[in-house]
């Protein structure tokens, strides 16, 4: 049992760390949304968490400091984005905290089930993170006693955490399960800027290319877009392969734009529905900003300014037009 926790301690200690970098300077009043049980601590036993028991441990960075302690966390990863071990944050957290993390990614598909067979056959990492879990997977998993609670050391090992938590009672709800414990440090998104789920991306280059301004309207982005359109902007003598707005599905131009018809303003955690304007919760789908969002998208389609196959092509063939400066934007 004392390996279980000690493995536990130096995931918090870590991953709370990541928190509260992310998270100056906010008003909590401003939060938006919890998820529970983003990272959850597996009991998994591990050659790591042996070495651990017999090391100085404590709360505060650097966690050890004779580099003994690996830990295996198990997430996904997207396409786009480089092998964990490569990006600096991880590796600016492994300085200071001393600990290493062996990363066991999957590709976002089919990470599900990979995760499933690991918690059937019992062949864990020592935690999860990014890993998916819904309210019944949490309770599954710590019913058969695969995740372990870790409300009881937050005070000593994981103390922002715990301040927050404790600052922000209905946070503090909603990542408290049924059984009155916490199994994993939520991810909390408290700044407006980063509600909006999907962001837009400029080839600067080829802006300047068309002789195209950055667009702070959707009839601007609509202008720029006809540039890029109906111009060789890539300047290899074809103009017409140019994809003026790419993405890998048309909900990302929604979540993209909804602040500019006055929807999701309070975020996108649900997608259908904001309390704007005082009065209560709104149902998006039948106000007039919501008609007016489905009109500016059928436009864009219309005027072939996003890719005629949205329906269908995928974000690694969307990377592959950005790296062509084949695209004057992307979602
Ligand atoms: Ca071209």
């Amino acid at each position: 049992m004392k390996t279980r926790i000690i493995v536990l301690l130096l995931t918090l200690a870590l991953l709370v760390g990541m928190l509260a970098s992310c998270s100056n300077g906010n008003s909590p009043a401003t939060t938006a949304a919890t998820t529970a049980a983003t990272t959850a601590a597996t009991t998994a036993g591990t050659t790591a968490a042996t070495t651990a028991a017999t090391t100085a441990v404590t709360a505060a960075y650097p966690i050890v400091t004779d580099g003994s302690v690996t830990l295996d966390i198990g997430t996904w990863c997207h396409a786009s984005t480089a092998p964990y071990e490569d990006l600096l944050v991880f590796q600016e957290y492994e300085k200071i905290s001393g600990v290493h993390v062996n990363w066991i990614t999957f590709p976002q598909s089919g990470f599900t089930e990979k995760r499933n067979i690991a918690f059937a056959t019992g062949d864990l990492p020592d935690a999860y993170t990014k890993a998916s879990m819904s309210v019944n997977d949490v309770m599954k998993f710590c019913t058969s006693g695969a995740i372990i609670s870790i409300d009881e050391m937050m005070p000593t090992y994981a103390p922002n955490l715990n301040a927050y938590l404790q600052a922000n009672p209905n946070i503090n709800k909603g990542v408290t399960m049924l059984d009155g414990h916490i199994y994993g440090t939520p991810y909390i998104l408290e700044s407006s800027a980063i509600r909006v789920q999907a962001r837009m991306f400029f080839d600067m280059e080829l802006m300047n290319t068309v002789g195209g301004t950055m667009p702070s309207t959707t009839s601007e982005l609509v202008d720029y877009l006809k540039l890029v359109r109906d111009q060789d902007a890539n300047g290899n003598g074809d103009p017409s392969d140019e994809i003026p707005l790419v993405t890998s599905g048309l909900n990302h131009i929604f979540q993209m734009t909804a602040g500019s018809f006055g929807l999701n303003m309070n975020g996108q955690s649900h997608s259908f529905i904001d309390m704007a304007g005082g009065n209560g919760f709104r149902f998006l789908p039948t106000t007039d900003g919501y008609r007016d969002q489905l009109a500016f998208v059928r436009e864009l389609y219309a005027e072939k300014l996003i890719d005629q196959e949205v329906f269908t092509v995928t974000s690694t063939d969307a990377l592959a037009s950005i790296s062509q400066h084949q695209a004057g934007a992307v979602i």
